[in-house]
C-alpha cells in the first residue's frame, strides 16, 4: 500500500527512534497512527467543541459555535448540556475501564485466597504479606497485625466487594480507608461521596440518556462523583496487584525500541493489566522456554512492554519498555516481533494491520477485547499457567517465519530506574517522609509535580512530557509520574542518576543524597493511586489540606477517557491540573469556566489549558510559589 510521507517527522515525535521507524514503516507501505491522523484532517470543528450529540437517533446533531445556525439539538438541548453529556460521559468510560481492571484483579485475588484455604495449587500466591496486613489495617479490620493471612485476606475481599455491590447511601470503604478528613468533608459537602463503583457509571449513563439530566452542572457534579469512583477503583487495582505481585522497589532496566534483539524471540506485552503479562515473563524467563528457543535457532526469549502493562512488567521484575502509545505499530513495523500480547486499554486496532505485514503473531487473551486479524488465546486465573505457556510457546515457533532481511531495529534505548512506589520512596528516605518535608520547608524541594497520561497524535509525540518535565526539575521541582509520562521521561533518560546533573542545584544535592533520579517512575495508569496516597500522607504531615500543597498535577499529552477521569479526581482531590492538548469543551462557556475557574471554589482546584510546556511550567511554579508564600515558606 502506498503511504504518503509525513512532511516533517519531527513535528510528529521527538523520540529519534519513533523517527526512523515512521520513515521506515513509510519505506514498508505501512500506515501508521500519524499517517491516520494526517489523512482525517481537517477533523470536525463542532466535535472539537464538544457541539455535537449522538446519544439518540434523533440526531446526530450539532450546534452551531456562531449561533447562525442550529443554538439547540432536535431534543432541545442546549450547548452547556451537551458538552458536559460528553464530559460525564468520559468520565465514566474511564471509571469503567479501571473499574473493570481493578474488578478482575479482585476476582484473582479471591481465587488466590479460596485455593489457598483448600490447599490447591493456583497459578497467583498472596506475595506481599506485608502489603495485605497495611491494606487491612487502613479498612479498620481488626487484628490486622496479626490475624491469619487467608483469613484477614478474605476480609479484605469482602470489603472490596462491597464497594461494587453496595446499595445503600453509604460511601465506599476504600475512599474512607484512604482519603483524609478534610477532603471528605469537602465530597460530603458536595454530595459527591461515590457509592458504588458500579452505581455511579450506571448512574452516569442514565443521566446522559436523551430526556433526563439536563442541567450541566448537575451533570458535572455526578462527573465528581463518578470520577472519585474511579480513583477508588484505582486504588483497589494498585493496592491488590502489590498484594498478588509484590509492591514495587526501585529496579533498573532500558527503554525504547531499541530494547527489541535481533537474536532473540521478541514477545511484546501491551494494555493494562498484568494478571497475564507477568505469567508471560515468568514462562518466557524457564529455562525450559529458553531451551525451546535455542533449539529454533534464537538466542533467548526478550520480553517487553508497550504502554501500562510495560509500566507494570517494568517496574515489578525489570522488564524493559519497548515504548508508549504511539510506539505500538513502531514496535511491530521492526519486522523483530514474534508476537504481541494484549490485554485491554489503549490497544489500537490498527496493530493487527501491522502484524499482518510481517510474520508476527497478535494475541488478544481478554473476554472483553478481541480485534480482528488477533488470534484468541483467552486468560483465566485457573489457566494462566498454561495460557502463558502457550502463548509462549507460540512465539517461538513463529522466530523460524521471521523475513531477518525485512528486520530493522534502531539502536536505541536508554537506562531507566523504576519502581518508586510510595513504600520504596519511604524507604529511600530513612522510612519517614520527614526529610522530604524538610526539604520542601527548606526550599531544596520547591514544589512536587504529578505528570501523568497519554501520547496523542494531535502534539508531538512526548515534546510535552520531556519539556515540561526538564523546565519543572531545572527550577528544583520534583517530578514524580505513570503511564506514558513515565515511558516518555524513562526514553529521554530523566530517569537515570545522570539526569540529576538537569536538576536545579537545590532539588540536584538532594537527589544525590538519595540516590534517586529527578523524575520518579510511580507505575502504570492505575498507580495514580500511589501518587494521591503520597500527597494525602504530605498533606497530614504537615496537618494541611492538599490544595494548600506546592504541588501540581499535568497531563501534557492527555488521550483518553481514563485520562479525563483521572483528572477530574485530580481536581476532586484538590491538585491543580494542567492539560496540553484541548478538550472538546469550548463549545460551552459555562462549562468551560465551571472546570477552568469555578472548580476551585468548590474543591480548591481547577483545569489549567496551556498547550505550550514552557508557559505551563511558568504557571506551575508561580502556584507553588503561592502556595508556598500561603505556607510561610520562602521562595
Ligand atoms: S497507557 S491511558 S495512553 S497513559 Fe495507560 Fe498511556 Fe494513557 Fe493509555
Amino acid at each position: 500500500m502506498a503511504v504518503t510521507p509525513i512532511k516533517k517527522v519531527e513535528e510528529k515525535t521527538i523520540d529519534k527512534a519513533a523517527q526512523v521507524m515512521i520513515r521506515r514503516a513509510e519505506e514498508l507501505g505501512i500506515e501508521t497512527v500519524h499517517h491516520r491522523y494526517e489523512k482525517m484532517q481537517p477533523q470536525c470543528g463542532f466535535g472539537l467543541l464538544g457541539l455535537c450529540c449522538w446519544f439518540c437517533m434523533m440526531g446526530p446533531c450539532r450546534i452551531d459555535p456562531f449561533k447562525v445556525g442550529p443554538t439547540r439539538g432536535i431534543c432541545g438541548v442546549d450547548a452547556d448540556t451537551m458538552v458536559a453529556r460528553r464530559v460525564l460521559f468520559h468520565i465514566a468510560n474511564g471509571c469503567a475501564a479501571h473499574g473493570e481492571h481493578a474488578f478482575h484483579v479482585l476476582e484473582t485475588f479471591k481465587e488466590t485466597i479460596k485455593h489457598s484455604s483448600e490447599g490447591k495449587q493456583f497459578p497467583y500466591k498472596l506475595v506481599d504479606e506485608k502489603k495485605l496486613r497495611s491494606i487491612a489495617k487502613r479498612l479498620g479490620i481488626p487484628d490486622a497485625e496479626t490475624k491469619p493471612i487467608l483469613e484477614l485476606a478474605a476480609e479484605v475481599a469482602k470489603k472490596i466487594e462491597e464497594d461494587y455491590i453496595r446499595t445503600t447511601e453509604e460511601t465506599l470503604n476504600v475512599l474512607k480507608a484512604y482519603s483524609i478528613d478534610k477532603r471528605r468533608r469537602v465530597f460530603e459537602k458536595l454530595g459527591v461521596l461515590p457509592r458504588s463503583i458500579w452505581r455511579e457509571v450506571f448512574e452516569a449513563m442514565h443521566r446522559i440518556h436523551i430526556g433526563v439530566d439536563a442541567e450541566y452542572r448537575n451533570i458535572l457534579l455526578h462527573g465528581v462523583r463518578t470520577a472519585l469512583a474511579d480513583c477508588y477503583a484505582m486504588t483497589i487495582a494498585t493496592e491488590l496487584q502489590d498484594v498478588l505481585f509484590g509492591t514495587p522497589k526501585p529496579i533498573e532496566s532500558y527503554a525504547n525500541l531499541g530494547v527489541l534483539k535481533y537474536d532473540d524471540v521478541n514477545i511484546v506485552v501491551h494494555g493494562h493489566n498484568p494478571l497475564l503479562s507477568i505469567k508471560i515473563v515468568e514462562v518466557a524467563r524457564s529455562e525450559k522456554a529458553q531451551k525451546l528457543a535455542r533449539e529454533v535457532g534464537a538466542k533467548g526469549i526478550n520480553v517487553c512492554g508497550i504502554c501500562c502493562t510495560a509500566n507494570e512488567v517494568l517496574m515489578r521484575i525489570g522488564v524493559p519498555l519497548a515504548g508508549n502509545l504511539l510506539h505500538q505499530e513502531l514496535a511491530l513495523a521492526t519486522g523483530a516481533v514474534e508476537a504481541m500480547v494484549v490485554d485491554y486499554q489503549c490497544v489500537m486496532p490498527a496493530v493487527a494491520e501491522v502484524a499482518r505485514c510481517f510474520h508476527t503473531k497478535l494475541v488478544t487473551t481478554m473476554p472483553v477485547a478481541r480485534i480482528p486479524g488477533g488470534i484468541h488465546i483467552e486468560w483465566r486465573a485457573e489457566k494462566a499457567d498454561e495460557v502463558a505457556e502457550e502463548i509462549v510457546r507460540l512465539a517461538i515457533e513463529n522466530f523460524p517465519r521471521r523475513i531477518k532481511e525485512r528486520v530493522f531495529i534502531p539502536d536505541i534505548k536508554s537506562k531507566v530506574i523504576a519502581g518508586f512506589s510510595v513504600e520504596a520512596i519511604l524507604e529511600a528516605l530513612g522510612g519517614t517522609l520527614t526529610p522530604l518535608i524538610e526539604a520542601v520547608k527548606r526550599g531544596d524541594i520547591r514544589g512536587i509535580v504529578g505528570i501523568v497520561g497519554c501520547n496523542n497524535p494531535k502534539v508531538p509525540q512526548d515534546k510535552g512530557h520531556v519539556e515540561l518535565a526538564k523546565e519543572l526539575i531545572a527550577n528544583n521541582v520534583l517530578i514524580v509520574g505513570t503511564g506514558c509520562w513515565a515511558i516518555a521521561a524513562a526514553k529521554a533518560g530523566l530517569m537515570t542518576l545522570e539526569a540529576q546533573s538537569l536538576a536545579g542545584d537545590r532539588l540536584r544535592k538532594i537527589l544525590e543524597a538519595l540516590k534517586i533520579p529527578p523524575c520518579l517512575h510511580m507505575g502504570s495508569c492505575v498507580d495514580n493511586s500511589r501518587i494521591l496516597v503520597a500527597l494525602n500522607a504530605i498533606a497530614d504531615a504537615l496537618g494541611v489540606d492538599i490544595p494548600d500543597l506546592p504541588v501540581f498535577g499535568s497531563a501534557p499529552e492527555a488521550m483518553s477517557s481514563k485520562a479525563v477521569a483521572i483528572g477530574t479526581w485530580f481536581v476532586a482531590q484538590g491538585v491543580n491540573v494542567h492539560l496540553g492538548v484541548i478538550p472538546p469543551v469550548l463549545g460551552s462557556e459555562a462549562v468551560t469556566k465551571l472546570l477552568t475557574e469555578d472548580l476551585e471554589k468548590l474543591v480548591g482546584a481547577r483545569f489549567i489549558v496551556e498547550p505550550d510546556p514552557k508557559k505551563a511550567a511558568e504557571i506551575i511554579l508561580e502556584h507553588i510559589d503561592r502556595k508556598r508564600r500561603a505556607l510561610g515558606l520562602s521562595t
